[in-house]
C-alpha cells in the first residue's frame, strides 16, 4: 500500500487553517484536531500502542482499568506519589499466574520483580505507589508485564495506562497557573499517549473548577470522554419517572448535557459508565447488570481506536471524519475551506490512480472530498 497519510496530513493542515481564518465554530476546529491527531498516530505506528486513562483523583481510573483487565490489579482508593505512571502489558509467553513489575527511577535504572500471584503483585504496587511506601524515591513508570489474555484490549497490543502521576494537573486550574510542574508532569505522559480516556465523575462534575488543563492539553488529542460512577447521579425530584430504562435514558441525557456544559466535549465520543456496576456484575455473573455499566462499550470504542491507528483503517477513519466535518459547514465556507487543501489531496489521487489502489474505501472516499469541494 501506498502512504497516502502524509497528504491527508497536509490537508487537514491546510483545512484547519482555512476553518481558522474562516472563523467556523471552535467545536468543528477541535474536530479536525482530533483527526490531525490520529494521522500524526498512524504515522508513528511501529510505536506501543498506549491507552492513558487521565483525570483528577478518585474518578475511578484504577477501578476502570481493572475492569478493562479483568482483574484487580491496581490499588483503587489511594493517595498517590506525585509522580509514578503505571503501564500495564500483555505477553503471551508469559505465565497467566505469574507478573513481572519493572520499577523504573528517575535516572533511567530498572528494578526488576517477579511475584507469583496478583495479590503480590497488587502489594507491590500499592507499597511503590503510596505516599507510605518506603521505596517511592523518584520512581518514573512502573511497567507490569504478564498473560492478559482475558482482555481483548491488551491482546490487540493495547497497553493501559494509569496515570496517578499526572493527576494533580485536573484537581485545579493552579496546576497551569501557578504549579507549572504538575502540569509539565501532566504534559509529558500525554506526549507518548496514543489514546486519550479523560475519566470524569457523574456525582461531581458540576461543581469541578479544572477545565482549563483538559481544554488546553487533552481536548486535541481526540479523548474519549468517559463520565463514571453514573450508579451514584440522581435526578431531581421533578423528573418522575418510573420505567426504569426510560430513567436510564435520562440520566444518561442529563450527564451528558452536564459534561458538555462544563468541558466542551464531543459527545459522540461521550459516554457514562459505572466501574462499581461492572464489578458487581462480574462478580454476580449477572450479563444485564454488565451491559448497563456501559463498560463493554468503553471497551468497544476502545477497541475501534486501536485498529484507527492501523494505517488502513485509520486513514479511512480520518476520511470519513473529514467528511463528516466539512458537511457541518455550508458548502460556501466548506469550499473556501477547502482551497488550500486542493492540492495535497490532488497528488494524494494520483499516487492512489498510480499504485493500483482505485477500489479502495480511501481512494472513494477522497475523490467524493475531492469532486464535492472543489
Ligand atoms: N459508586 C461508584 N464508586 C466507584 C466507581 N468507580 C470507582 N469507584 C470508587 O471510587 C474510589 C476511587 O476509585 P479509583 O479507581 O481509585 O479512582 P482513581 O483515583 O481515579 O484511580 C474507590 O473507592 C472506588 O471504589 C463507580 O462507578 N461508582
Ligand atoms: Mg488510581
Amino acid at each position: 500500500m501506498v502512504d497516502t497519510s502524509e497528504f491527508v496530513l497536509q490537508a487537514l493542515v491546510k483545512i484547519k487553517e482555512g476553518c481558522i481564518n474562516c472563523h467556523v465554530k471552535s467545536g468543528i476546529i477541535d474536530n479536525i484536531s482530533g483527526t490531525i491527531f490520529l494521522v500524526q498516530k498512524i504515522r508513528n505506528h511501529g510505536a506501543p500502542k498506549t491507552i492513558g486513562f487521565f483525570g483528577a483523583q478518585k474518578r475511578g481510573k484504577s477501578s476502570l482499568i481493572n475492569q478493562l483487565l479483568r482483574c484487580d490489579l491496581m490499588p483503587v482508593g489511594m493517595i498517590p506519589m506525585s509522580s509514578v505512571v503505571v503501564k500495564v502489558k500483555h505477553e503471551q509467553a508469559h505465565d497467566p499466574k505469574q507478573f513481572t513489575i519493572d520499577v523504573i527511577d528517575a535516572n533511567g535504572s530498572i528494578e526488576t520483580h517477579v511475584v507469583e500471584d496478583l495479590s503480590l503483585a497488587q502489594m507491590l504496587l500499592t507499597q511503590y505507589g503510596s505516599h507510605k511506601g518506603s521505596m517511592s524515591n523518584m520512581i518514573d513508570t512502573i511497567n507490569v508485564t504478564s498473560n492478559f489474555s482475558d482482555s481483548e484490549i491488551l491482546e490487540n497490543e493495547g497497553i493501559l495506562v494509569d496515570t496517578p502521576g499526572a493527576e494533580i494537573a485536573f484537581d485545579s486550574n493552579h496546576a497551569t497557573e501557578t504549579n507549572a510542574s504538575d502540569a509539565q508532569r501532566a504534559i509529558k505522559i500525554l506526549s507518548s499517549t496514543h489514546i486519550v480516556i479523560f475519566v470524569e465523575r457523574a456525582d461531581l462534575m458540576q461543581g469541578v473548577n479544572s477545565k482549563e488543563f483538559f481544554s488546553e492539553h487533552l481536548k486535541p488529542m481526540r479523548p474519549l470522554s468517559v463520565i463514571n460512577w453514573k450508579d451514584a447521579y440522581n435526578l431531581d425530584e421533578r423528573h418522575n419517572i418510573t420505567d426504569p430504562q426510560l430513567l436510564e435514558k435520562k440520566k444518561q441525557s442529563c450527564m451528558r448535557e452536564i459534561m458538555l456544559k462544563t468541558y466542551g466535549v464531543n459527545l459522540d465520543r461521550t459516554l457514562c459508565v459505572s466501574s462499581k456496576e461492572a464489578a458487581k456484575a462480574r462478580k454476580n455473573d449477572d450479563k444485564e447488570l454488565l451491559t448497563r455499566s456501559n463498560v463493554p462499550e468503553l471497551e468497544r470504542r476502545i477497541l475501534a481506536e486501536l485498529r484507527n491507528l492501523n494505517p488502513k483503517i485509520g486513514l479511512e477513519t480520518c476520511l470519513r471524519e473529514l467528511q463528516k466535518t466539512l458537511m457541518q459547514l455550508d458548502t460556501e465556507t466548506a469550499k473556501q475551506v477547502f482551497l488550500q487543501a486542493q492540492r495535497p489531496f490532488y497528488v494524494m489521487l494520483v499516487m492512489i490512480k498510480n499504485s493500483g489502489m482505485d477500489n479502495t474505501n480511501i481512494a472513494k472516499i477522497a475523490r467524493e472530498i475531492y469532486e464535492q469541494y472543489c
